[in-house]
């Protein structure tokens, strides 16, 4: 059984661009949660229990996030692509990154479902419970390097969160000049779509948080810091920046 540093050396680049930065449980380097790599996507199981992130991310809103909400993404997404054969073989990050290639009668469709499925498989495994609760490794170098502390990150994230107005998501990205920053995207939209990567982001969707938090999005936050997988955070970086 290889582990997941001499799974990659021996798969190589091409399997990792294809996989891409969701692809596989960075902590176990098991594939179970990829939901399949292309067409028909299938949605991926979570990679822990739905309470394990009790209390700050609740069992019921577990199950309605992942089993109904990112379901019909991974539907839709299915749905979007069922007539269009030369699109089976693209990975979902692929086909969020090349929404060029997409026909414009789907890509609508596959921004919006292509984006959901894609930004939860990621967001599902960018928590944990127990995290280390402050950002780890090289990461978290650069995470103080760049905004001068984690408590000011914090503050600059939460205040982008914060700012969405209506769906969407937070992001701290890796841009192309493999530099670090936080950014927002509306709806389904991701940091793929414009050519930079993921490498923590939290869903500001009222499904991510109402039933527990009600209109109150800012106690949402600060729960989520608590459930950061900041050890995996700092293996996507490392493995962006390879
Ligand atoms: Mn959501």
């Amino acid at each position: 059984m290889l582990n997941r540093r001499d799974w990659l050396k021996v798969t190589g680049v091409t399997a990792l661009a294809s996989i891409g930065s969701f692809g596989l449980d960075a902590a176990s380097g098991q594939a179970q949660t990829t939901g399949g790599s292309s067409y028909p996507f299938t949605l991926p199981p979570l990679p822990y229990e739905y309470d394990a992130l009790e209390p700050f991310v609740d069992t019921e809103t577990m199950h309605i996030h992942h089993d109904k909400h990112h379901a019909a993404y991974v539907n839709n997404l299915n749905a979007a692509l069922a007539n269009h054969p030369e699109l089976a073989q693209m990975s979902v990050e692929d086909l969020i990154r090349h929404l060029d290639k997409v026909p414009d009668t789907v890509r609508t469709a596959v921004r919006n479902n292509g984006g959901g499925h894609a930004n939860h498989s990621f967001f599902w495994q960018i928590m944990q419970k127990n995290g280390p609760g402050q950002p780890t490794g090289d990461l978290g170098s650069a995470i103080g390097k760049t905004f001068g502390s984690f408590a000011a990150f914090q503050d600059q994230f939460t205040k982008a969160a914060l700012s969405v107005f209506g769906s969407g998501w937070a992001w701290l990205s890796l841009d192309d000049k493999k530099q670090i920053a936080i950014e927002t995207t509306p709806n389904q939209e991701s940091p793929w779509m414009a050519g930079r990567t993921p490498l923590v982001g939290v869903d500001v969707w009222e499904h991510a948080y109402y039933l527990k938090y009600r209109n109150v999005r800012a106690d949402y936050l600060v729960a989520f810091y608590k459930v950061v997988a900041w050890d995996i955070a700092n293996q996507r970086y490392q493995r962006a920046l390879a």
